[in-house]
């Protein structure tokens, strides 16, 4: 197993360098390698990250106002008990006090300066947190803002492969600071696969009706097969966080706020959640507060309001649980919720191991660059197959949209034996988890069979046959 050829090259890499050094690189790679996935959300300031997060966690704990804790480095961690502790520039920690105040939590920074904290962490029993650590980031790009700096510099910069393993880049407009992280972050962690782009607050593009989606999903289709995100991300997906967001965390109170403009035509409706003026003083006779229409406002905007109500109209939404489902859809949550499902969490392993691979070899860099041969066998790991997997998972779907394949039987062992359906030996032979060992050399050996019998197949040639050539590769490795 990969982590284990880490593991031990991080085991002769410490016992070469000084005693000092030895603890801090097994504690490092230890911990990287058995802590969850973590998954950094990047973007620049407002593009909606914070939002996005809680709407993954499904909860409101990442503060999306002007608490000075938005421009803080934060991790969302799965524990036992509730905590929230800070890391302090000056190596120490300190634990703050974090009531709940409604749906949302509200950190206390104590006598702390934001300056003064190089991150907090947030734990929680949590099962999407189980899967993944979330870190939330402060936005990029703001020049008066320097944590904005610390951030890229944290994450993409030049001393090494950075906390995260993988990361959500959120953006509205591609702007030359999202291209320079990008590619930063994939100098640091090897390549394009671990970098999921997502078109931020899409339920805002293209006018508030029903056809927003559509060109939403144009944008981020030539955003993903433009010449600047191409190379640097898996793919770009349009999301509504706040849908999101508010779908997991809507309230009673607010589902009959929002029933009570279901009460009007569909084109008052429609006209009504045109501007945020006109939902602000609109049909009085409702009895909904100005208060209440701009807390509305925050939790849903207007494409929201109007997609709630009209669900309400229509009937689709006859209770507040049904509703959430209808929001929930609308924010397209779920197929980001996939991709991170197939893209990342199913190549945990793999991806942890990378990190803490271009963590040793940093490590060795700084601390013995003289040890050139262990410079050499941090490389030589690094182009193991495992590591190349998810490029070409990627190049095989993309013949598979194209419709380029042959239709030959087969082709599917290819995919699942590069791990498209999980990395653990028994997904990729298709054989159930407890198989016995017998089992699992024969299923091997037949799947060995059948891909070389594909190999010799005139029609595999072009980009298919080096597809081919890996998953034999990926196929020796479990006989
Ligand atoms: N309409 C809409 N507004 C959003 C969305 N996501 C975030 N916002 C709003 O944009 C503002 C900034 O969001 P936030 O998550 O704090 O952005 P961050 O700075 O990237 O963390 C807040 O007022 C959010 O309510 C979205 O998907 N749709
Ligand atoms: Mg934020």
């Amino acid at each position: 197993m990969l982590r284990d050829h880490v593991a031990a090259l991080a085991t002769d890499i410490s016992a070469r360098l000084n005693s000092a050094s030895h603890a801090t690189v097994m504690e490092m790679v230890a911990e990287r390698l058995e802590s969850p996935l973590r998954v950094a959300v990047v973007g620049r300031v407002k593009a909606g990250k914070s939002t996005l997060l809680n709407a993954m966690i499904g909860e409101r704990l990442a503060p999306t106002n002007f608490s000075e804790c938005t421009r803080v480095v934060t991790w969302y961690c799965d524990g036992v008990a509730h905590s929230v502790t800070a890391d302090l520039v000056d190596g120490s920690t300190a634990t703050l006090a974090a009531p709940r105040r409604g749906t949302h939590l509200d950190i206390d920074l104590g006598p702390h300066t934001v300056e003064q904290i190089n991150r907090l962490i947030v734990v929680r029993p949590s099962a999407a947190l189980r899967r993944m650590t979330l870190i939330d980031t402060p936005g990029l790009g703001s020049t008066s803002d320097w944590l904005g700096e610390r951030t890229l510099e944290q994450f993409a910069g030049s001393g090494g492969p950075g906390p995260a393993d993988a990361v959500i880049y959120l953006l509205r407009h591609l702007h030359e600071d999202d291209v320079s992280f990008l590619e930063s972050f994939q100098a640091g962690t090897g390549d394009p696969t671990n970098s999921i782009a997502v078109l931020s607050r899409a339920d805002e593009i293209g006018g508030l009706d029903d056809t927003f989606l559509k060109e939403a999903q144009a944008i981020a289709q030539r955003l993903a097969n433009g010449p600047q995100l191409a190379s640097l991300v898996h793919t770009v997906v349009p999301i509504s966080g706040l849908l999101g967001e508010t779908a997991a965390t809507l309230t009673e109170e607010e589902y009959q706020q929002v029933a009570k403009f279901a009460r009007l035509t569909a084109e008052d409706l429609a006209a009504t959640c045109r501007t945020v003026d006109r939902f602000a003083t609109r049909y009085p006779e409702l009895e909904i507060s100005q208060e209440q229409r701009q807390q509305l406002l925050k939790r849903f905007g207007l494409f929201g309001i109007r997609t709630a109500a009209t669900a309400v109209q229509m009937r689709t939404a006859a209770d507040s649980s049904r509703l959430q489902q209808r929001l929930l859809r609308a924010s397209r949550l779920d197929e980001l919720t996939q991709l991170v499902e197939r893209v990342f969490e199913s190549r945990a392993d793999v991806l942890k191991a990378r990190s803490a691979l271009m963590m040793l070899r940093a490590f060795v860099e700084r601390d013995g660059a003289q040890h050139v041969d262990l410079i050499e066998r941090c490389d030589a790991l690094l182009e193991a197959p495992a590591f190349h997997e998810l490029d070409l998972l990627t190049q095989l779907r993309g013949l598979d949209a194209a419709a380029k394949l042959p239709q030959i039987n087969d082709l599917g062992l290819i995919g699942s034996l590069l791990g498209e359906q999980g990395s653990a030996p028994w997904q990729r032979l298709g054989v159930a988890a407890d198989a016995p060992p017998s089992e699992r050399s024969a299923a091997a050996a037949d799947c060995l069979n059948r891909l070389r019998r594909l190999r010799s197949d005139p029609r595999v040639r072009g980009t298919l046959r080096p597809l081919v050539d890996a998953a034999i590769v990926a196929g020796e490795a479990l006989v």
